[in-house]
């Protein structure tokens, strides 16, 4: 196979025959070819387990193969025969790691025992469980608690998630940062405010009744590929209406043709996913939804005046809404000329969105990482609020929001207290149960963290899972720094670029994934998982464990809590807790009664349960009793970023096709039709002629930032790509030490990763 960098058009499905080959490859990489297959029929069924990929909704009537071509990959990955072994430290030094790509260190496959780091001879040396809890403990127990970090990525149990946020207050820190700090935390902060609940309110029925989608910033056919199954059965039997905004075609969006289908897999045939779609500017959305709103508000003044029906829900404004008039007025004042700049839409465009808007009885409104990660992000959120409140469009069927989730139980961890927020988290009750008093001042996030180590004032970081020093921006800056850290603590199943940022001391906690079977004193477990949803699922393991020597997460936690907790701190049964975690969802039912009722009872329904959510039945928990319109200053123009219209660029960083965030399973995006290659920065080909870059062109692309820091990353090839002028998109994580600590959303601080403002320089040929 050619290993040589290839750009090519692709224009097939996202799905069909080319899945089904992608699939069978990562089978036979990962050396799993049978028994990869025969777990794969156990992926997201009632008895069998959550897949470890996305978070999307799994159906109470799953087909035959409940997987996507991504989840597929994320399975292979865990269950994989390729073993990281003490043998494999031995031979190489962290120094000598740090050359390696990402890619390479993961591909060693999966770690298989308690590693401690020797730095006589820069290695990690095997050690046993009992004496790294035991030495973990002694150095927790001198730290001052505010100084600590408990880190958490998004896919541990609810279960793992509710005792590790335990372990950190009884401990004596808010310090749970967790991805989605990076991801929906602008959600989280967006939707409180304006309809009482922080996360979406539709369910995977409301599919069958949603008769207008609305789809911003989400790259659907790689990032939740699941949800093509209901949006194709929405375009096929009801001719749904999907409109798509977003910089880039992405393939899944466009067209999909189901692998599991045979129909379609013999007829070649393909379902047209988008039925509009428009272009929009990276930034551009709050800009664009100015425009629909805009649009239907005037077309409601004008109905109104000549005594025709009502294009707004007028009854549910009045009823259940607040600020409606002055945000109609700040409508009715945006003028279009700015809006069709900002955008890069036009009138007539938009106008064609409000009109479908306006003709549908229920529309639904997703969005992903497109939304979340500028420095607007919040109000770009609530702005799809707004929309939605103008038709009545929540709290009835088919209708309502749908953040599309990143981990697939990021969503969950939130909601049994892992949050640096305290107000967030039933501290009282918490202190009723334990009897200990839980620290009550806000903890930090993750970019107070990455603050944080790089000035010295956190002492030691415990990551549940994940790779939070390549996750996050300003790496070059940051890297140093890690290295002074007294302490880090990485539980993993795979190596990766955090473990060689490792302190002074440091352990590696190899555990358990959620495919292996999980055998405690109480026989083998179950845990559970929320997905986008807020359905809740449990996820029994099937797979033999990767090595004996492995730990559960449960099992982890509790030996570092044992080792650090002293009496004074509180009172848990650990032993009982890892023993039967049947009783840490007792556990989690008393802390949470309304959420989790009979939680073990229902937790095993096909289907799972889903958590009550006000918003959905029309109740608002906002500080007005209503749903509230925000009424924007601006269309989200980001003053900081000082784009000149001519030689800075916006950069978005994206995930291809074989990644999951920081996990890289191949190098080829096959959607974008790039191969063997991820040193690319895909461009508008009318930039690329004024600035004078030829097709392939290496270039170093710099960071325009208001500091002294130089963030520059050389040898990038350009290549010309269907993205508006002033756009440029690269790679996650690649292009993360480009990325200033500083630039991100500016009240939820999730990064700005998609609209870093850079400049190219032509690199000088050798
Ligand atoms: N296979 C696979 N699945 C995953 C993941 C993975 O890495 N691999 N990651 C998981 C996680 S943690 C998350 S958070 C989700 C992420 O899933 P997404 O939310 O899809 O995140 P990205 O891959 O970053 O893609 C962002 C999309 O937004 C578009 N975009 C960028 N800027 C803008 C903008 O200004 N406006 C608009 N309208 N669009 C914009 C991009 O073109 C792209 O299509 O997926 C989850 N699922
Ligand atoms: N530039 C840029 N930066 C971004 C983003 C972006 O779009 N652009 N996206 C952001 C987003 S949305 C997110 S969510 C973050 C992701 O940030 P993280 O969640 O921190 O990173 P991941 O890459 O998901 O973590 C992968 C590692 O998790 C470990 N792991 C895998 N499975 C398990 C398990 O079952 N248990 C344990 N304990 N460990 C496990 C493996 O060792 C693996 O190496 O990145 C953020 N960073
Ligand atoms: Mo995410």
């Amino acid at each position: 196979m050619s290993k040589l960098p290839r750009i090519e058009k692709y224009d097939h499905p996202a799905g069909g025959w080319g899945s089904v080959k992608s699939v069978a490859s990562i089978l036979v990489k990962e050396h799993v070819a049978l028994n990869g297959a025969r777990i794969l029929m156990h992926q997201n069924k009632p008895d069998g387990f959550a897949c470890v990929s996305c978070s999307w909704a799994k159906p109470a009537d799953p087909h035959l193969f409940e997987f996507c071509e991504n989840g597929a990959k994320a399975t292979a990955w865990e269950v994989t025969t390729k073993r990281c072994t003490p043998g494999f430290f031995r031979h190489h030094t962290l120094a000598a790691l740090e050359a390696w790509t990402d890619f390479e260190l993961e591909s060693q496959g999966r770690l298989t025992e308690p590693m401690r780091y020797d730095a006589a001879s820069d290695r990690y040396v095997p050690i046993a469980w009992s004496e790294a809890f035991d030495e973990i403990g002694a150095q927790l127990r001198d730290f001052d608690p505010k100084r600590v970090v408990f880190y958490a990525s998004g896919r541990a149990s609810l279960e793992t998630s509710y005792m590790y946020q335990l372990f950190a207050r009884m401990y004596g820190t808010n310090n749970l940062p967790d991805s989605s700090n990076m991801c929906h935390e602008s959600t989280s902060v967006a939707l409180p405010e304006t309809i009482g609940v922080p996360v979406g309110t539709v369910t995977l029925d409301d599919f069958d009744h949603t008769d207008c989608f609305f789809f911003f910033g989400h790259n659907t056919g790689t990032n939740a590929p699941r949800m093509l199954h209901p949006l194709q059965d929405a375009r096929q039997k009801r001719n749904a209406q999907i409109i798509t905004f977003n910089p880039v075609k992405e393939r899944g969006l466009v067209s999909f043709a189901n692998p599991q289908s045979p129909g379609q897999m013999l007829s070649s045939d393909e379902t047209r996913i988008s039925t509009h779609y428009h272009q929009v500017k990276i930034g551009g959305d709050i800009a664009a939804v100015t425009g629909i709103c805009k649009a239907l508000i005037e077309a409601d003044d004008r109905a109104r005046e000549e005594g025709r029906p009502r294009v707004l829900d007028a009854a549910f404004i009045a009823e259940h809404t607040h600020g409606f008039d002055t945000f109609a007025d700040a409508m009715r004042a945006a003028n279009w000329a700015d809006i069709e700049a900002e955008s890069a839409l036009t009138r007539a465009a938009l106008e064609g969105a409000a009109a479908e808007y306006a003709k549908a009885k229920a529309v639904m409104i997703l969005f992903g990482m497109g939304i979340t990660q500028h420095r607007e992000g919040v109000l770009a959120v609530q702005m799809l609020t707004n929309l939605m409140l103008l038709g009545g469009n929540i709290g009835k069927p088919g209708a309502g929001i749908c953040p599309i989730r990143g981990h697939s139980n990021v969503q969950g961890q939130r909601t049994v207290g892992i949050t640096e927020k305290p107000a967030l988290v039933p501290l009282d009750k918490l202190a009723e149960l334990y009897r200990f008093e839980p620290p009550r001042d806000e903890g930090m996030a993750t970019v107070d963290v990455c603050a944080g180590v790089r000035d010295g004032t956190v002492d030691a970081f415990l990551g549940l899972g994940g790779n939070f020093a390549r996750a996050t921006p300003d790496q070059d800056v940051l890297a140093p720094a890690w290295k002074k850290l007294p302490l880090t603590v990485q539980i993993a199943t795979h190596l990766n670029r955090s473990h060689l940022l490792h302190g002074r001391a440091a352990y590696l906690l190899p555990c358990l994934g959620r495919i292996e079977v999980d055998r405690q004193a109480g026989g083998a477990q179950i845990v559970t998982v929320e997905d986008s949803t807020a359905c809740i699922h449990a996820s029994q393991g099937f797979a033999t464990p990767a090595s004996e020597r492995l730990l559960s997460e449960p099992a982890i936690v509790a030996g570092l809590a044992k080792a650090t907790l002293t009496p004074a701190s509180g009172s848990v049964d650990w032993d009982a807790w890892v023993g039967d975690y049947s009783l840490v969802r007792e556990a989690i039912e008393r802390t949470y009664p309304d959420q989790f009722k009979d939680f073990n009872q229902r937790m095993s329904r096909p289907g799972g349960f889903h958590r009550p959510l006000a918003a959905s039945h029309r109740e608002w928990k906002t500080k007005t009793g209503k749903a509230n319109f925000i009424t924007p200053e601006g269309m989200g123009e980001d003053l900081d970023m000082r784009f000149d219209g001519e030689r800075t660029l916006r950069l978005m960083t994206t995930r291809g096709d074989s990644q999951f965030n920081t996990t890289v399973y191949s190098l080829d995006d096959r959607f974008r039709g790039i191969f063997n290659t991820r040193q690319v920065l895909l461009m508008n080909r009318d930039d690329m002629t004024r600035l004078g870059l030829a097709e392939d062109e290496a270039v170093t692309v710099s960071t325009v930032a208001n500091d002294d820091v130089e963030r520059k990353l050389d040898g990038l090839r350009v290549h010309a790509f269907d993205i508006p002028a002033g756009c440029v998109m690269g790679y996650y994580p690649e292009c993360n030490l480009l990325i200033p600590l500083a630039h991100h959303a500016k009240r939820s601080k999730v990064p700005a990763a998609k609209a870093v403002p850079v400049r190219l320089q032509a690199m000088a040929k050798a």
